[in-house]
């Protein structure tokens, strides 16, 4: 098998939006090729900006950002859009049937590629469950997905193009528990033989991380495993009142 690939450094990345204040003050973090890594913090903490950097939508003031050891800004766009995997918190889906949806930067996939892609990422069932399966047009003016569905449908879609690194902006809507379950199997299968790094939402995925990292006020101020960091009592604990 060929080696795993996606790891992430920041190296004293500092970072702000046009001429506003930091954001980002001096972030070090590392995301050794093949781990899942979780980020947290309270809402302005930087987590979405941090993202940013590394699908290089900004770049930082000062300081590294690296995939593979090679700073961002040295790799082209195809290299890099074809090494990241980028599922955000609005899943887009355009008017076309799920089967199109799915397939959506791998035009060459097969149904059977695709179905088994749906499989892993625990949408089969709910797809084959709509009016017309697979065949079924969503987006605008089609079919309504819950939240939960979309980003299953994300995941599918990011198994079909098997980037080297996933980034993951957790949804914040509220799911049942069977949804959060689905959700959590389909993250595990995803992530098991790439490099991941996920914003974070859900307590279910931190506990399943390699390491996590707490922002705040544009700095690491904690990191570590979960139980690592509830035994620390500080910002993370609080976070999730554990
Ligand atoms: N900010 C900005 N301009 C933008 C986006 C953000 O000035 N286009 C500011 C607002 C915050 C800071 O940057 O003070 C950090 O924002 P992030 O979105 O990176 O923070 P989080 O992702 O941690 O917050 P949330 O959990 O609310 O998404």
């Amino acid at each position: 098998a060929p080696p795993v690939r996606g790891s992430v450094e920041l190296r004293g990345v500092r970072f702000g939006y046009a001429d506003g204040p930091d954001v980002l003050r001096g972030l070090d973090l590392v995301v050794p090729a093949g781990q899942t890594h979780a980020v947290v913090g309270s809402t302005g903490a930087g987590k979405s900006s941090l993202l940013r950097l590394v699908l290089r939508f900004s770049d930082p003031r000062e300081g590294q950002v690296l995939l593979d050891g090679t700073d961002v800004r040295e790799l082209g766009w195809d290299a890099l859009r074809g090494a990241i995997g980028y599922v955000s918190q609005d899943v887009f889906l355009f008017h076309g049937t799920v089967r199109d949806n799915l397939a959506y930067g791998r035009v060459d996939a097969t149904d059977e590629q695709v179905q088994e892609a749906a499989r892993q990422a625990e949408a089969h069932a709910f797809i084959t469950a709509l009016p017309q399966g697979y065949d079924t047009v969503v987006g605008e003016r089609g079919q309504t997905l819950s939240g939960g569905q979309r980003q299953r449908i994300a995941l599918a879609r990011a198994i079909l193009r098997d980037p080297a690194l996933l980034v993951l902006d957790e949804a914040t809507s509220a799911v049942d528990t069977e949804t959060e379950a689905a959700i959590q199997r389909s993250l595990a299968a995803v992530t098991a033989s790439r490099t991941a790094l996920v914003v974070a939402h859900r307590l279910s995925t931190v506990r399943d991380a390699d390491r996590i990292w707490v922002l705040a006020d544009g700095r690491v101020a904690e990191a570590g495993s979960h139980d690592e960091l509830v035994e620390a009592g500080g910002i993370y604990a609080g976070l999730w009142a554990v």
